[in-house]
């Protein structure tokens, strides 16, 4: 086992990082930023490197910075948490050059999954259902409308590099084709330096479910059921569940069965996260992550399981600690996102925090990297904490968030909490009726 990790992240996934690193035994090693030398992952590391100045480009994502750390504390491999370097294939390649371990997927697995184009080939070739659409690049506009005539409108345009919403058109009708075409080409070109788009079906109203799986990159894979993520606000995600209100045993077993298949097929190793649309019972691939997702918690609540141990426990060599029959759902999880935003237009807030008490209680998790006095610095995401609720039921599960939200304290600084507090009073929330669209037309309709 690594005696040393360096984390190359900051707030609070390199704490989570930090704890299971602590827990196991192994030293750890914080990076950080001039503008987070007073930051928690630094007290709470064992030791801890200035990287740089404060812009992210110059510190948590120098690649030179970061292996340089790792040299001088003779850390001997790297967790990259969630963001910044984490599904960068080149950092990868770069560590293993320096013979340093990557705590995640191999350079080869980020770089297809990376690519649409190549995931989707990649999962369609692995028996994983996908969203009817082009078979691979569409080359012009002529090709995208003869696309559109054959599959019927609406349909949705999407740069091979975008993911995560960015360089999507959607084509309501073969009027909207040559704008929506020209205008993702340019969005890809634009923001990723590549104009390859590809074409699919537009689906209305899915929900966004996706299925938690982990490799030991030997050939043995399992799924983790899935996480509900649909409320999001300008694909940001804000509410995650687990399991999916939607989603049965018997569906849950299927899909599951599929994407653990297909992750070993390929020697999957880590973590990692295979995004659906789900709509009228079916489930559509639409990307793949190959990293520890922010929502990461509900997955581990509701199956007992620590997920960032066992990312380092195979990317040590080591077999990992459950099989799938091992894996039993227990209750219910919900996870809100707590921002540094002032409502309702959501604007980043940073500043001082002059007061804070977290949560506690049975089924209680408060991961956050705040503490009193600590200022929120403006240069980076403005996630301050993850409040992850487990319950025996969905509805005990909610009580229990509404409990922890009226414990919960974060003075001097605007916060998205108010938002969860009203999110609790709506019908459609207790029964679970929501799809992607929904926050969006209720944040319309209620905060403007
Ligand atoms: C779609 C779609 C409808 N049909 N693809 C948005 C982000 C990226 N991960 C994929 N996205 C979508 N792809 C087809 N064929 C609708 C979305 C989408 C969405 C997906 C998940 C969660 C929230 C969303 C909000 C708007 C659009």
């Amino acid at each position: 086992m690594f005696e040393k990790i360096l984390i190359a992240n900051r707030g609070e996934i390199a704490l989570r990082v930090i704890r299971a690193c602590r827990e196991m035994g192994i030293k750890s090693v914080a990076v950080h930023s001039t503008a987070d030398a007073d930051a928690m992952h630094v007290r709470m590391a064992d030791e801890s490197v200035c990287i740089g100045p404060p812009s992210g480009t110059q510190s948590y994502l120098s690649i030179p910075a970061i292996i340089a750390a790792c040299e001088v504390t003779g850390a001997q491999a790297i967790h990259p948490g969630y963001g910044f370097l984490s599904e960068n294939a080149n950092f990868v390649q770069v560590v293993e050059d320096h013979g340093i371990t990557f705590i995640g997927p191999t350079a080869e697995h980020i770089r297809v999954m990376g690519d649409k184009i190549t995931a989707k080939d990649t999962m369609i070739k692995l028996g994983v259902p996908c969203v009817p659409g082009s078979d691979g690049g569409v080359p012009d506009l002529a090709a995208a409308k003869k696309l559109g005539e054959e599959m019927g409108y609406p349909v949705i345009i999407k740069a091979t590099a975008g993911g995560g919403g960015r360089g999507m058109k959607v084509a309501k009708t073969a009027a909207d084709m040559e704008e929506a075409f020209m205008t993702a080409r340019a969005e890809g070109k634009a923001a990723f330096g590549n104009d390859e788009v590809y074409i699919e079906k537009y689906l209305t109203t899915p929900r966004h479910i996706e299925i938690q799986v982990f490799g030991d990159g030997k050939g043995n894979a399992v799924h983790l059921g899935e996480r509900d993520c649909s409320l999001q606000r300008r694909h940001q995600k804000v509410f995650e569940e687990a399991p999916g209100p939607s989603i049965t045993a018997e569906e849950r077993a299927k899909i599951g069965k599929v994407c653990a298949d297909a992750v070993a097929k390929i020697n999957y190793i880590g973590a990692g996260t295979i995004e659906f649309l789900y709509e009228n019972g079916e489930f559509y691939f639409i990307e793949m992550n190959t990293r520890l997702q922010v929502e990461h918690p509900v997955t581990e609540a509701i199956f007992g399981v620590d997920l960032v141990r066992e990312q380092i426990r195979v990317a040590a060599g080591q077999p990992m600690s459950f099989g799938q029959n091992d894996l039993e759902i227990n209750g219910h999880s919900i996870e809100v996102r707590i921002n540094a935003e002032k409502l309702p237009n959501f604007a980043p807030c940073p500043g001082k925090i002059t007061a804070y008490h977290a949560p506690g209680g049975l089924g209680v998790r408060m991961d956050s990297a705040l503490y009193d006095g600590y200022s929120i610095p403006p240069y980076y995401d403005s996630l301050i904490g993850k409040l992850i609720v487990h319950g025996r039921g969905r509805a005990e599960a909610l009580a229990r968030l509404d409990r922890a939200l009226g414990e919960l304290i974060v003075d001097g600084i605007d916060t998205t909490l108010p938002l969860f507090s009203a999110l609790l009073q709506e019908d459609d929330i207790h029964t679970g009726n929501y799809n992607i669209h929904w926050l969006e037309k209720w944040l319309e309709e209620n905060m403007s």
